[in-house]
């Protein structure tokens, strides 16, 4: 009898061992069919601080792409003269010249009282974000009208370089006399939202994520993200 219940209990153990294993197999099953779906998609931007936010918006687990960030010497030339052309221009070089599906932002900040400047020079504007700000505080010196917009533009690119797809989006707001806030990047501390009360710097990520000219972009772009087959 006793030797009975031993083999009994040595056949549900080893049961229970195949059932483990073959529940073990299929988890790693999926999570390989799951991670060979992933396509690349290069961010192509060697900004730390949008690298930063466009991340959190790319990282939807439903989504089929692997981020992989754009090789430090691929340096795209910005030669459009607008928002949208230099995000095309940036996304399909990078595509190209990787062969791999890319995503670029070109983005900056437009003052009323400065005839839209610095526009999409905003980068060039100065060498470092301290002297950017510290630029544009001294163009605005004495300017009562301190309205300005950021604006982002996002273009998706294919592995040949054709724009898979574009978007833009708009945060209305002002330009404070002095910089407030140690969040952010770039001119984030002296971009002022009536909304919010805050510059951007003063926002927890996450307002700023979702108030934000990228955040606008992104919120327009993904839907139609999610419904592109890469491997189509
Ligand atoms: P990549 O072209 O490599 O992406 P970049 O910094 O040169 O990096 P842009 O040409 O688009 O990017 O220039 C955008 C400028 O506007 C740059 O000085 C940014 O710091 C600034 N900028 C863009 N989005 C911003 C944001 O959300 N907050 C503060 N500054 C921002």
């Amino acid at each position: 009898m006793a030797k009975k219940i031993l083999r009994l209990a040595a056949d549900l153990n080893s049961e229970q061992m195949a059932i483990e294993t073959v529940e073990k197999s299929c988890i790693l099953a999926a999570a390989t069919l799951y991670f060979c779906a992933m396509t690349l998609l290069v961010v192509a931007t060697s900004n730390p601080g949008k690298l930063k936010e466009m991340q959190v918006y790319l990282t939807d687990p439903s989504l089929p792409w692997e981020l992989s960030l754009k090789p430090a010497e691929l340096e795209i030339e910005e030669t459009g003269t607008t928002f949208l052309e230099n995000a095309c221009l940036k996304a399909s070089q990078v595509a190209k010249a990787l062969g791999q599906w890319s995503i670029a932002d070109d983005s900056g900040l437009s003052v009323d009282a400065l005839n839209g400047a610095p526009g999409i020079y905003s980068a060039r504007y100065a060498e470092t974000d301290a002297d950017r700000i510290a630029r544009l505080l001294r163009e605005l010196e004495a300017q009562p009208n301190r309205r300005a917009q950021f604006v982002c533009a996002i273009a998706l690119a294919r592995p040949d370089g054709s724009i898979a797809l574009q978007t833009e989006g708009i945060c209305a707001g002002e330009i404070v006399d002095a910089p407030r806030g140690t969040g952010g990047f770039g001119y984030d501390p002296i971009f002022y939202v009536p909304e919010a009360g805050m510059t951007f710097a003063e926002m927890p990520p996450e307002l700023k994520h979702r108030v934000s000219h990228r955040g606008k972009a992104f919120e327009a772009l993904l839907p139609q993200l999610e419904k592109i087959n890469p491997e189509a």
